[in-house]
């Protein structure tokens, strides 16, 4: 059937629209074509070029579920609309007999979106509280870029592994990891003033998740900056000096009352 569709020249690659339905209901030989459809599929989504990302929708446990397809080497791997990594088998094996699911050839590029993440903010559709607003550096899920979110975006900068929602919004291009580029995508889109107490021309928040300058107390701001807020040696000299003289004062004071 695909040879066929390919023969008519076009610049939309011809496999894509395909659709290929399983409900959990399909008897076992229903079952076997729709997957041998599926693979027919991935193996479009292999050419190379590629000639379509495959998506999934349907209804699992009465809730909608949505999949791309993001490997088929060396083993078929769909990402699910709530970040999850599955192969095509458990997918398949975890259709109770209620649920559907459809799977789609969608144009090259396309899946991403269609299929899990319709704002394409990297917040998959399962788990963003604003599946149609776009939340990139907004990881509080308010509506604003703002200093809130830099908190958020700091815990979610240290962490070494799977990022969960509130740090997926932050993930500006999806990599599932943060770095810096990503940092610069905040600032970018951050509302609102970017303070650069230590004048380097790069605002602070920068400095700080980039390493250069260290924040021990996680304020967000440098510790560099928070010089003039902690006493100097000279004014602890200072202070130290009144305490004694009070001190003195007091004893002087106590032992001329016990005299007279
Ligand atoms: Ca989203
Ligand atoms: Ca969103
Ligand atoms: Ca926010
Ligand atoms: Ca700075």
């Amino acid at each position: 059937m695909i040879a066929w569709l390919n023969a008519f020249p076009t610049n939309v690659m011809s496999v894509v629209g395909w659709q290929v339905m399983r409900t959990g209901a399909d008897d076992a030989q229903t079952a076997a074509k729709a997957e041998a459809d599926i693979n027919v599929m991935i193996s479009q989504y292999q050419k190379v070029p590629s000639h379509c990302d495959v998506v999934a929708h349907g209804i699992q446990g009465g809730v909608p579920v949505g999949y791309f397809l993001v490997a088929a080497e060396p083993g078929v791997l769909f990402e699910s609309a709530s970040g999850e990594m599955m192969t095509l088998d458990m997918i398949l094996a975890s259709l109770a007999v209620e649920d559907t699911l459809t799977f789609m050839a969608v144009p090259p590029g396309s899946g991403h979106r269609i299929g899990i993440d319709q704002d394409s903010d990297c917040v998959g559709d399962s788990v963003d509280p604003l599946p149609a607003t776009s939340n990139t550096g907004d990881g509080n899920f308010d509506g604003v870029v703002g200093f809130d979110d830099y908190f958020i975006l700091a815990t979610c900068f240290a962490l070494d592994g799977p990022l969960p929602p509130e740090c997926r919004a932050f993930d500006a291009d999806c990599g599932g990891l943060l770095d810096l580029d990503d940092v610069d995508v905040f600032l970018a889109l951050y509302e609102g003033d970017l303070a650069d107490c230590n004048a380097n021309g790069i605002a602070d928040f920068r400095d700080i998740l980039a390493g250069d300058e260290p924040d021990a107390d996680g304020n967000g701001v440098p510790d560099s900056c928070m010089g003039a807020l902690i006493p100097t040696v000279s004014e602890w000299g200072l202070g130290a000096m009144i305490l004694l003289l009070i001190t003195a004062g007091t004893l002087a004071f106590g032992r001329g009352r016990r005299v007279a």
